[in-house]
């Protein structure tokens, strides 16, 4: 995706399957008309690129149909630039553990799938929406409505196309909120974006307000956050090429993907896996510089028989659910990570030396 030949693939930003079309979503929001109660549901811990998703969703679903919709989370919103952006654009979500699933007839989920293992819907759950950018984990025959891009660098940029097809107009801090989806998911353009990523993240800037964004990318943050920093460093083991660190317990489960971009900075390094314990889970986080890197099957490699993950080439993430509190429990489960990690990505084995 972030290969110019990957790009010049979808001159025209167009869905790659041809059944989604301006019509077909016209058609999917009437199917919405007059079905009930409608939730839209994020990733657990969400991201900019989820939160605006579930946001441009609801707005769409609002300005045609009438019907409000839930917004809806699993775990925490963490990260100290995501709540500068729920409180700043004035984004209302409401923790999945707070409803009443059986009250709402609809079900969407945006950045995520039904089986992804990183959203909070029981199983079983019936779901009748999925936008998502992640490579599809089933065929998922039984939703009504199924839109993956695996070539789009952002769920929010799918959502710009409805809005823009639908002729629904975009306010500020909707632009603002979808324009900051697709600048810290692609990392300005530079990471895993589409030529549609791009003509969104152009459209959108000069809809978007440029001091909200200045706030929302600038937070003040605790002192927890420079500790976590100082594990991290401390921690940190280079591999040759590879590099892995263990956060231990976390406040923040989103600190072991910053952290994991941050570190991926260090020369000579490739690959970065990221490590953290939060709420009974080990939080994973991988990253590459190698756009052949396919770190989605690389994680699930890692992870297989023991938890859920997936991702795109240099960005994957994953998760260990039922790990023991104790020190020793979280130190297995890395000697047992980073034993399937060499193999996983075709590189030899050698010791590790302290990044620091
Ligand atoms: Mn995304």
């Amino acid at each position: 995706m972030n290969l110019p030949t990957v790009n010049s693939d979808q001159e025209d930003g167009q869905a790659p399957d041809a059944s989604i079309t301006t019509d077909s979503v016209a058609s999917m929001i009437e199917w919405l008309r007059g079905r009930g109660k409608i939730l839209i549901v994020c990733h657990d811990n969400p991201d900019p690129d989820s939160i605006s998703a579930a946001v441009a969703l609801r707005h769409l679903i609002l300005m045609k149909t009438g019907q409000d919709a839930v917004l809806s989370y699993g775990g925490v919103i963490g990260r100290s630039e995501n709540r500068q952006m729920v409180d700043l654009l004035e984004i209302t979500l409401v923790p999945i553990c707070e409803l009443n699933l059986s009250q709402f007839p609809v079900v969407c989920v945006v950045d995520t799938q039904p089986d992804a293992g990183n959203n909070s819907l029981p199983p079983g759950q019936p779901v009748h929406l999925v936008i998502d950018h992640h490579p599809p984990k089933k065929d998922y025959e039984d939703v009504y409505w199924v839109d993956i891009r695996e070539n789009y660098g952002a769920s929010a940029t799918i959502l710009y196309e409805y809005l823009n097809d639908q002729n629904v107009s975009i306010n500020t801090k909707l632009a603002t909120s979808l324009f900051y989806a697709i600048k810290s998911e692609t990392q300005d353009l530079g990471r895993e974006w589409s030529k549609a990523d791009r003509e969104a993240y152009l459209k959108l800037l000069p809809l978007s307000n440029n001091q909200i964004l200045y706030n929302i990318i600038h937070p003040q943050v605790s002192r927890n956050y420079f500790s976590t920093f100082a594990t991290a460093l401390k921690n940190a083991r280079v591999y040759g090429e590879m590099l892995v660190f263990n956060l231990q317990k976390v406040e923040n489960p989103d600190l072991v993907a910053e952290l994991a971009d941050f570190l991926l900075r260090q020369q000579g390094v490739n690959y970065v896996l990221g490590m953290g314990w939060f709420n009974k889970t080990q939080i994973l986080s991988m990253r590459s510089l190698n756009p052949e890197a396919k770190l989605g099957l690389v994680i699930q490699e890692m992870v297989a028989g023991i938890g859920t993950a997936g991702g795109h080439g240099m960005v994957a993430g994953g998760q260990v659910r039922d790990i023991a509190e104790d020190e020793q429990a979280q130190q297995d489960l890395e000697k047992l990570l980073i034993g399937r990690m060499f193999p996983a990505l075709n590189l030899a084995r050698i010791p590790g030396e302290p990044l620091i």
